[in-house]
């Protein structure tokens, strides 16, 4: 197998029964896996809500290391469309002319940086530091933050020995929240600042809703964007002529994002709780029973997908949800979507060729299922592209 695969563990439960179930903290989940019942499921927030209890939506269940909800992902319609009308314009501006730029020269230099290296590990060296520096647009944000973040590692609410990190998730609560003082202190234009600025629903937000938001800003679009960027990374070492056809092809730039982001699927689930008894796909649901919305195997369904498994880098019909599907599609996925596109357009100018030195994957333990999401590490050694 090639070290880039991430091989789908759901198959056979997918085209069996369509469900499967796992443990989680003694709150069990049932998992739903082909795509038209994810779809379905993600569009009926009236019986599967995400403003449950906060961290219980996410799995594993955050609940136990967190009372802030985060938001807008915590938050049912109709309060829910009032948030993403106050936030969607803040996080389309990935799209502008300036950012693009700025983005571009984050990621120039770091391409730079790694070409005059030996081996490295992508995942600390390139990609924490990718996200870590891009993020600082994001919030429009002292460039010098990005720092700070680094240090905090891949994941703000895990560690390498804990799963669920109460201390760890401590130390991005109490930034966020200096952050906010200092921001109502002294406003800047900053992502804080506007926040402080802004009304919804004709009234100010309130310390705590602010700190939801930003929690959910520096949570949700990190270990997942780490993840897009080191399996991308791995992928090109181990195709160099799919590289050769980008630079050859550019047009197909666009479909080659949204495969790779379908084929990694780097959020593997998001839940939702039932408000009532219903049922999946034949089954049975209870009342205040946790489901989840798995994408990354809703990602693989042949029977929307042809050759699920395989990275079809120009693929047509490609409705993935990586990026979550209804109401709650992915905010920062304007971001996410730019970084990768200007990754690989830095890639195709400067690099020739990645080889993989050693690697650890890191796999997720999902009840019977294990599913590949990245790597904790992976050594490379890029090689500039000889003009
Ligand atoms: C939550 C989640 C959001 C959660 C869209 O995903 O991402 C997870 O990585 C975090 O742990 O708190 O933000």
């Amino acid at each position: 197998m090639k070290k880039y695969q991430s091989p789908d563990p759901f198959t056979g439960a997918r085209e069996a029964s369509g469900c499967a179930h796992m443990n989680d903290q003694d709150d069990p989940v049932t998992m739903i896996l082909r795509l038209k019942d994810v779809r379905k499921t993600a569009h009926n927030w009236k019986t599967f809500q995400s403003g449950a209890a906060p961290g219980r939506i996410v799995i594993p269940s955050e609940v136990n290391i967190r009372d802030t909800r985060q938001i807008p992902f915590e938050v049912d319609p109709p309060m829910h469309g009032s948030f993403r009308a106050l936030l969607d314009p803040w996080f389309k501006r990935p799209l502008g002319d300036e950012y693009r730029a700025q983005l571009g020269q984050q990621v120039n230099a770091l391409v730079d940086e790694v070409l005059t290296k030996g081996v490295i590990d992508a995942v600390e060296a390139f990609s924490l530091c990718l996200q870590s520096r891009a993020l600082t647009l994001l919030l429009n944000t002292d460039a010098s933050e990005a720092d700070t973040w680094i240090g905090w590692g891949t994941h703000v609410f895990r560690s390498e020995d804990d799963p669920l990190d109460k201390d760890k998730a401590g130390l991005l609560y109490d930034y966020i929240d200096e952050k906010i003082n200092a921001a109502s202190a002294d406003p800047e234009g900053d992502l804080y600042s506007v926040l402080l600025a802004a009304e919804v629903e004709g009234k100010k937000l309130t310390h705590e809703e602010i700190k939801g938001i930003m929690i959910l800003t520096f949570a949700g679009g990190r270990d997942t964007v780490i993840n897009a960027v080191t399996n991308t990374i791995s992928y090109f070492a181990e195709h160099p002529e799919s590289l050769a056809r980008l630079r050859n092809e550019p047009d197909i730039i666009g479909r080659a994002i949204e495969e790779l982001i379908r084929y990694f699927a780097p959020l593997t689930q998001m839940g939702r709780v039932a408000t009532q008894d219903s049922t999946v796909c034949e089954h049975a649901i209870k009342a205040d029973s946790r489901v989840s919305l798995c994408w990354a195997s809703a990602n693989r369904d042949a029977s929307v997908f042809e050759s699920p498994e395989e990275v079809i880098l120009d693929r047509k019909l490609n409705p993935h949800v990586s990026f979550g599907f209804s109401h709650h599609n992915c905010l920062g996925a304007t971001h996410a979507r730019q970084i990768m596109r200007v990754l690989i357009e830095t890639l195709i100018e400067k690099v020739g060729s990645i080889d993989i030195v050693d690697f650890e994957e890191n796999i997720e333990q999902l009840g019977e299922f294990e599913r590949k999401v990245g790597f904790h590490r992976l050594n490379v050694h890029f090689h500039p592209r000889k003009c």
